[in-house]
């Protein structure tokens, strides 16, 4: 199965946003996420996409819980683990850098700084090439994430200077619908289409009521999927997402509608270059 033929989806499942007081069935100890990731897998996701949260259900960047976190997801499902680098947006670059150190198979690494509703979520270029160069040295698989077109062109500019990523593959992630970034609509998916790198796959997500839109332009522009609760929390209008793989199956059905069904953990594997545990035994931090 070639990622022409089948669809990768990740599934967002946290975030660290949402409040747990706000949203009661959001996963945020160690139990719930991985229930999540297993009820996940089952219906067709082959990555996730990791946040955690500590005390008081809120968000951290804590190293041990991290490693506890991809030992445990390694442990109970055969999901490629893709630790967030972004964090929440008052996380300091040092403790993000420092997320690398739990080894996960991917991380994620946001081309740039942008408006995050009120917030800012700041990218500044030597922490891009810094997370880039440090995935690379421990053969962790980036996820280059673009809030914004010009992302795209910062993209190209770091593969130019620094070479291509762990894995020889590059996978970006269109995250559309963010108040601050592009919009979340088919238009301006086909405008990033005409940047993203030759050989590229790319996913795409959309926050909030753009989630449909977006899927479906994606699949129909031949690209990957992400869903999850970090990024949408309304199923329909008036209905709240039941659970985390009430998404992934509505995203599953539609890829196999597209005739791209979705695609199994190990064929991603080879498809974003990612060796799994065995291929990080070796590296020290
Ligand atoms: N939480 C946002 C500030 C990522 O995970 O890399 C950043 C974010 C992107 O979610
Ligand atoms: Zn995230």
């Amino acid at each position: 199965m070639s990622p022409s033929t089948g669809t990768i989806i990740t599934v967002a499942p946290t975030g660290a946003e949402h409040a747990k007081a706000d949203v009661p069935n959001l996963p945020v100890t160690l139990e719930e996420l991985v229930s999540t990731a297993q009820d996940c897998e089952r219906v067709g996701a082959a990555m996730i996409h990791v946040h955690i949260r500590g005390a008081e259900a809120q968000p951290t960047l804590d190293l041990a819980r991290l490693k506890d976190t991809v030992a445990a997801l390694r442990e109970q499902t055969n999901l490629i683990v893709q630790l967030s680098t972004g964090g929440a947006v008052t996380d300091p670059e040092s403790d993000r850098l420092r997320v690398l150190d739990a080894l996960p198979d991917s991380a994620s690494c946001t081309m740039g700084t942008v408006n995050f509703g009120d917030d800012v979520f700041h990218n500044r270029w030597e922490f891009i090439v810094e997370l880039h160069q440090r995935m690379r040295e421990r053969g962790i698989v980036p996820e280059y994430e673009i809030f914004d077109l010009g992302q795209l062109a910062s993209l190209h500019r770091l593969l130019d200077k620094h070479g291509l990523p762990a894995g020889g593959h590059v996978h970006v992630d269109l995250v559309m619908g963010v108040p601050g970034g592009m919009p979340g609509d088919t238009e301006t998916l086909v405008a990033a289409l005409r940047m993203i790198p030759p050989g590229a796959t790319f996913s795409a997500t959309g926050i909030g009521r753009t989630s449909l839109p977006v899927m479906l332009a994606s699949l129909s522009a031949g690209g990957h999927l992400r869903v999850g609760m970090e990024d949408t929390i309304t199923y329909a209008r008036g209905e709240r997402v039941r659970d985390n793989a009430q998404l992934v199956a509505r995203a599953a059905g539609l890829a196999k509608i597209s005739q791209r069904p979705p695609m199994p953990a190990d064929v991603v594997r080879e498809v974003l270059g990612v060796k799994g545990e065995k291929g990080l035994a070796d590296v020290a931090v």
